[in-house]
Parts: structure tokens; sequence; C-alpha cells
């Protein structure tokens, strides 16, 4: 079995299906069952079992079960309209990073950071991980948010149970392109 195929669909599902009708808006909880049988559709040898040893293994927390284990979803990254997922908003350090490709930088530089098809700027807490981010889209290119100065001037800067920093848009004054961290 392709774990990370299904998992791919999975976080589909939680995150992105625009019919979502078994979705809760309210913390994007679904039935594990219900997400069993869409999975099995495509793939009918995944069980319960499956769907544990996905939540558990992925390198990014990017699942959590509830505390009966009965539901599940995505700690963030939705698409969704409406799905609203509680956040912390802890004291920033003084510099995050965002990584993107270099052809959407002329851009990102006019119109500062959009959260484009999700209802978050992403931003990784190191620079390692936000050129693993870019890399995802072309060739890398790092962006060094002043994230400190950010929240000093009264933006809103959370973080998902996933370590995962997001606003809703991050303006150009706050970030400069970087090299190294
Ligand atoms: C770019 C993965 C043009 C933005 C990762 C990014 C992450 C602009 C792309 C998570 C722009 C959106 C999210 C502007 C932003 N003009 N381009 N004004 N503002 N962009 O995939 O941050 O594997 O929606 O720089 O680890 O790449 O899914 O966001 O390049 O945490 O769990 O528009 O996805 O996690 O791309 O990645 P995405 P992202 P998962």
């Amino acid at each position: 079995m392709n774990l990370k195929k299904i998992s791919v669909k999975m976080s589909w599902l939680l995150r992105h299906c625009q019919t979502p009708q078994y979705i809760e808006l309210n913390g994007g909880w679904a039935d594990v069952k219900t997400i069993l049988s869409v999975l099995k559709e495509r793939y009918p040898d995944v069980t319960l079992e499956t769907i544990k040893q996905i939540v558990a293994d992925d390198e990014k927390g990017r699942y959590s079960f509830d505390t009966t284990g009965t539901k599940i979803r995505a700690n963030q990254g939705h698409s969704i309209p409406n799905v609203i997922i509680e956040m912390e908003s802890p004291e920033p350090p003084e510099f995050l990073y965002h990584g993107t490709a270099s052809r959407f930088l002329d851009s990102i530089m006019n119109e500062g950071l959009k959260p484009m098809s999700r209802q978050f700027v992403h931003i990784s807490p190191d620079y390692p991980t936000a050129v693993k981010v870019g890399s995802r889209h072309g060739k890398p290119v790092v962006l060094k948010i002043r994230a400190r100065d950010f929240v000093a001037d009264g933006n809103e800067l959370y973080r998902s149970s996933n370590g995962v920093w997001q606003a809703k848009a991050v303006p150009p004054e706050y970030f400069s392109v970087c090299y190294s961290d």
C-alpha cells in the first residue's frame, strides 16, 4: 500500500475538498469512519490502522485525532472556506521565514505575501524548512520576516499545533530576501 498517496488523498479531503459536508466548520473535524469509507473507494485495503499509522508517522504533524479518537482533522493548510482551526498567538521569535519560488518574487515584493488559495500565508520557523517549502514550487527563495515588529505593529500572527506560523497577509515592508540563516 502506498501510504504517501493515501495521505495526499486524506489531506485533500480534510483541507481542500470544496463540497465537504463531512467537515465540521468549527474545528475542521471529520468522522474517521467517513474518511475511511471515502478512502476505501479508491484504496480498498485501507483500514483504521492505516490511518492511525499515517497520522503517527507524518513528518509534519499534519493530522490530529480528537480525544475520543473518532474524529480526525488536518491541523492547518485549509482552503475549505469558513473552517476555523483554533491557533495560539505566542510571542514570535524576532525572525521567521517564508519559502517561495523565484518566479513569484516580483509579485510578492509588490503586493506582499498573500494566502493565495489557502486561508493563511504559511510561515516557517527556520530557514531550512523554508527552503524545502519553496522548493515545492521551483527555484527556492527565502524571505526573512521581521515577525516581532509585525506583531508589535498590531498584526495578527498565529501558530498552529504543528508549529507552522500563519498570517492573513504580510506587507512587503516586513520582509527581505535572505540567502542564509
Ligand atoms: C506564493 C506545505 C505571487 C507563496 C508546506 C507560495 C507549507 C505569492 C504560493 C504549506 C504571493 C502559494 C503551504 C503573491 C504568496 N504573488 N505569489 N503576492 N503571495 N505567494 O502551496 O506557503 O505539505 O499555497 O510564496 O510545508 O508554499 O501541504 O503555500 O509559493 O507549510 O502539509 O504563492 O504547504 O505543507 O503556495 O505552502 P501554497 P506554501 P503540506
